[in-house]
C-alpha cells in the first residue's frame, strides 16, 4: 500500500519543457487545473499528497518521478540524464529527508545518469531501461544500492521510447500493460500482458495505486481492457503534460 505521494506544482515556464511531441505548448493555467485533478485522484486512492513548491528555473520539474526511486528500505536520488533537469533532485531529496534516515538515502553520481521514469518495480525487483537518459553506469550504481538494501535489478534495452515506463506499467499480480517496442520484448517475458495498440500508446503509462488503476483520460479501449480483468480504473486528464512527453507516473513519487 502507498501511504504518501510527493508531487510538485508545475513551473510557470512549463511551456519550455523538453518535448518530442508536436501537440503544441502546454498552457500553464490548464496545467495547474489538471495537476489539481491529479492530486485529487491520488487522494481518492487513500494517499497523503505532499506538494513541493514550483521551480521557476526548471520547466520539467513537475515530473518528480525522474528524480528519485523509492522503496521501503531505500531512497535512491538520481542524476537526471537531461542537462536541463540536473538539479531538480535537490529539493526532492530535502523533502525525502522527512521520511528516510540519512543512511537509507543513496545517490547516483556522474558519469552515471538515471531517471526514475526508466525504473519499473515488480515486487522487490527493479527493471531499469537503458535509454537516452539512463546509462550503463547509472544502472550499475543503482544495482549496487539495490543490493545493499536487499533488492535486485536487471536492465531492459530501449531503442524508441523516452523512458521504460513510457510504454509499460506494472499493475501487480504479474500483469503488465505494454505498448510499442515492449510488446514481446525478450527481457519482459513471463508476465500476463494487456497489449496497447500504437495509436493508444500514451495510455500504457498508467499507475496502480492501492487497488485502483489511474489512467489518462480519453482511452476507452485501454480502460475497458483493464476493467475486463477486474481492476477498477479512474481517468485523469493529463493532456497538458502529454504535450511535453509527461504522463501519469512521471507526476508523482509514490511510497
Ligand atoms: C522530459 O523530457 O524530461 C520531460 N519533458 C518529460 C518527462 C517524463 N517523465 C517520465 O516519463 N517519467
Amino acid at each position: 500500500m502507498f501511504k504518501h505521494a510527493i508531487v510538485r506544482t508545475p513551473s510557470p515556464n512549463i511551456s519550455e519543457g523538453i518535448t518530442s511531441a508536436s501537440l503544441g505548448k502546454p498552457v500553464y493555467e490548464a496545467a495547474l487545473t489538471q495537476h489539481a485533478g491529479y492530486i485529487a485522484a491520488l487522494e481518492s486512492c487513500g494517499v497523503t499528497v505532499h506538494v513541493l513548491k514550483a521551480e521557476p528555473g526548471y520547466p520539467d520539474a513537475c515530473f518528480v518521478e525522474d528524480t528519485a526511486v523509492l522503496a521501503e528500505r531505500v531512497a535512491i536520488i538520481t542524476n537526471p540524464g537531461a542537462p536541463t533537469r540536473k538539479g531538480e533532485e535537490e529539493t526532492v531529496e530535502a523533502a525525502l529527508r522527512d521520511f528516510y534516515p540519512g543512511d537509507h538515502i543513496e545517490h547516483i553520481a556522474a558519469p552515471g545518469t538515471l531517471e526514475g521514469g526508466d525504473v519499473m518495480r515488480v515486487g522487490d525487483h527493479f527493471y531499469v531501461g537503458l535509454s537516452a537518459r539512463t546509462n550503463e553506469e547509472g544502472a550499475r550504481q543503482f544495482f549496487h544500492f539495490l543490493g545493499k538494501h536487499g533488492y535486485t535489478g536487471s536492465t531492459v534495452t530501449l531503442h524508441e521510447m523516452l523512458h521504460l515506463k513510457t510504454g509499460l506499467a506494472y499493475l501487480e499480480d504479474n500483469l503488465l500493460l505494454t505498448a510499442g517496442e515492449f510488446i514481446s520484448h525478450p527481457e519482459l517475458v513471463n508476465f500476463r500482458t494487456i497489449l496497447i495498440e500504437m495509436k493508444d500508446a500514451y495510455s500504457a503509462n498508467c499507475i496502480y495505486v492501492n487497488g485502483t488503476v489511474l489512467i489518462p483520460a480519453g482511452y476507452p479501449v485501454t480502460k475497458a481492457k483493464i476493467e475486463a480483468l477486474g481492476l477498477p480504473t479512474r481517468e485523469v486528464e493529463v493532456s497538458e503534460f502529454r504535450k511535453i512527453d509527461g504522463g501519469l507516473s512521471c507526476l508523482s513519487l509514490r511510497f
